[in-house]
């Protein structure tokens, strides 16, 4: 019998390419189950003994999925089976009765019920508190009195001391009496995990479980395939049928800090050069070209290799990285491959969350004539390799036609069709403002958010406010960025990255004005971008403002700092971060 195999149950709910990656990696065979056939053919096989249940997005719209293709009635029957099942994010979802999320839905591709294997309801963050979805990197504690715990051993190789990645606006919250319960070290006695032993994440006031072994199934909240070596060991931990497994070595000078950290992001700005290679770039204020010297023209700035870097990134503890397109206004992604294959490249050994962005809009086939949907692009993405897509240009168009429909979407932008099918987690909107400053509010234009500001304009201005642009900052819209990312929330954002041209390659730092604006406006996180010039400004954005996480480029292509500094500056000024480096 061959143990060097993984079956993954396909249940059409996004993108399985990181999953993939991640058990190839840790040298097991994978294997798609995509029918109920299939999964009953697998129940009878000696050689199936592993099977994933990985889901990312909406529940109902899982929990429909599974209906439709007829897996709830074999799903059951594995689990009967006694073979291993581990399921992550809403394949952890799946064993619950409901989830709050379908409460509300008007959508009809949604279903209600859970597969009913744990007698709870899946409730929502309180989003008064803390950005909602919780996306990022959290501690994962066995509860008191587990088994884990008494023995002094790591549940399938999560451990304590590392950090895992998680996305999710959902999960089962304990009541503050049911957390109390937890530790005492009585977390059996919490109605639904009687035959359980659970694992606690707490994210702002609020505990949930983000892990569940229950006899032969075993679910993660988190994304293991996502968590860098961290997660590669609890997958790893599954597939060789360790439950129990040694506590992972604290690295000597490492303080371990529990709790949710906030995010390092380094970004690579990708354009091809005059030779047509794809290379980093970075330029300041957008510009990207080099000076002219001595009549040699003014070439692309060339900083390296995308996957190269990428690599180096991940491997100085990078908690995710982003690649821009930056020219893809100009040119179609369709035709981009030397895109897709830097995402085909690097997650293969990159495993933390990557965002590609540039060109996600509805575009000619340059080669066919056809029309290809946003959604197309996005979905060529996420199957090279992507778990989120970043939107530009074509998020400031959506949120202009939902201020002209009276604050309404239709249904038919990139930002929504791609989120509804993706799930909002897989949607970051890039935002590319630029300051203009006023004398005062009545100075703007009508409808447009007005700040004070600490930094006067040219002419002693004291009010800025922030305009849109689209196209790489080639044209500025009349629309602000408070009124812009309150739109594209409404369609179905999860995220923010937050630019500002007048920041950009400054090495200034990063502007407080826009991030407090921004985080005013949202409950969804922020990544505040542009201005980074040393560790230290990442300390000051964490101090002063609430971004969720914060984004670097020039500073690390140019090589005057690393990841690892940056962390290092952030610890010491006791600023939670995430220390496992990948490696
Ligand atoms: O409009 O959907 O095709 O997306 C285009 C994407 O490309 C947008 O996300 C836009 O921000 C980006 N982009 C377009 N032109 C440029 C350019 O530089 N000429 N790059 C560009 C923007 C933004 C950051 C940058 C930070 C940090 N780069 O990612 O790296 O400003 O830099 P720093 O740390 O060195 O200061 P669409």
């Amino acid at each position: 019998m061959s143990s060097k195999v993984a079956y993954v149950l396909d249940v059409k709910s996004g993108n399985l390419q990181s999953l993939q990656n991640a058990i190839e990696k840790v040298g097991f065979e994978f294997i798609l189950i995509e029918t109920a056939a299939e999964l009953r053919a697998a129940i009878a096989s000696e050689a199936c003994q592993k099977l994933f249940l990985p889901g990312v997005g909406n529940f109902g719209h899982f929990m429909r999925q599974i209906n439709q293709l007829e897996l709830r009635e074999p799903i059951l029957e594995y689990v009967a089976s006694g073979k291993a099942l581990m399921g992550i994010c809403v394949g952890l979802q799946a064993l619950f009765n409901n989830s709050e999320e379908t409460n509300n839905l008007v959508d009809e591709n949604s279903d209600a019920d859970g597969l009913k294997l744990i007698n709870r309801t899946l409730k929502r963050f309180d989003d008064t508190e803390k950005s909602v979805p919780e996306i990022g990197w959290n501690s994962v504690i066995p509860a008191p009195g587990t088994e884990a715990a008494i023995q002094g051993k790591d549940l399938y190789g999560i451990s304590e001391s590392r950090k895992y990645y998680f996305v999710n606006s959902y999960a089962s919250i304990l009541t503050k009496e049911e957390t109390e319960l937890a530790k005492q070290g009585r977390s059996t006695e919490i109605t639904g995990f009687k035959d359980c032993e659970i694992a606690l994440t707490t994210y702002g006031s609020e505990t949930f479980v983000s892990a569940i072994s229950k006899g032969n199934v075993f679910v993660t909240q988190f994304h293991p395939e996502k968590s860098g070596n961290a997660g590669l060991k609890v997958i790893e931990a599954f597939l060789n049928g360790n439950k129990y497994t040694e506590p992972a070595a604290i690295p000597e000078g490492v303080k371990v800090q529990h709790g949710f950290t906030r995010r390092v992001i380094a970004c690579l700005d990708v354009r091809a050069n005059d030779n047509g290679d794809l290379v980093v770039t970075k330029g300041d204020q957008y510009d990207v070209r080099e000076r002219e010297v001595d009549g040699s023209g003014n070439p692309v700035r060339n900083l390296g290799k995308p996957v190269e870097m990428a690599r180096k990134y991940y491997e100085q503890g990078a908690d995710e990285v982003t690649f821009l397109n930056i020219t893809s206004f100009r040119n179609s992604p369709i035709a981009d491959l030397p895109m897709l294959e830097v995402l085909r490249q690097t997650s293969k050994s990159v495993f933390v969350p990557l965002t590609v962005g540039g060109g996600i809009r509805d575009i000619v086939d340059p080669s066919t004539g056809n029309l290809v949907s946003a959604l197309d692009v996005a979905s060529l993405y996420f199957r090279s390799g992507a778990d989120k897509v970043s939107i530009g240009s074509d998020a400031v168009y959506a949120a202009e036609a939902y201020y002209a429909r009276g604050e309404k979407g239709d249904g038919t932008s990139p930002l929504e069709t791609i989120s509804k099918a993706y799930g909002i987690q897989a949607v970051v909107v890039s935002v590319d403002p630029k300051r203009v400053y006023v004398a005062s509010p009545e100075d703007a234009p009508a409808n447009i958010k007005v700040i004070p500001t600490k930094y006067p304009g040219p002419n002693g201005e004291k009010y800025v406010w922030y305009q849109c642009t689209v196209k790489g900052g080639r044209e500025s819209r009349p629309i602000g960025v408070y009124e812009l990312v309150r739109a594209v929330e409404a369609l179905g954002a999860g995220e923010l990255l937050l630019n500002c041209i007048d920041k950009d390659g400054s090495n200034s730092g990063y502007d407080f004005e826009l991030i407090d604006l921004a985080k005013s406006a949202v409950a969804i996180p922020v990544i505040a971008s542009s201005g980074a010039g040393v560790p230290q400004h990442f300390v000051d954005v964490f101090e002063q403002t609430s971004a969720d996480a914060a984004l670097g480029a020039g500073m690390f292509h140019r090589g005057e700092y690393t990841v690892n500094e940056v962390k290092s500056e952030l610890m010491k000024n006791g600023i939670a971060t995430r220390t496992d480096t990948g490696l």
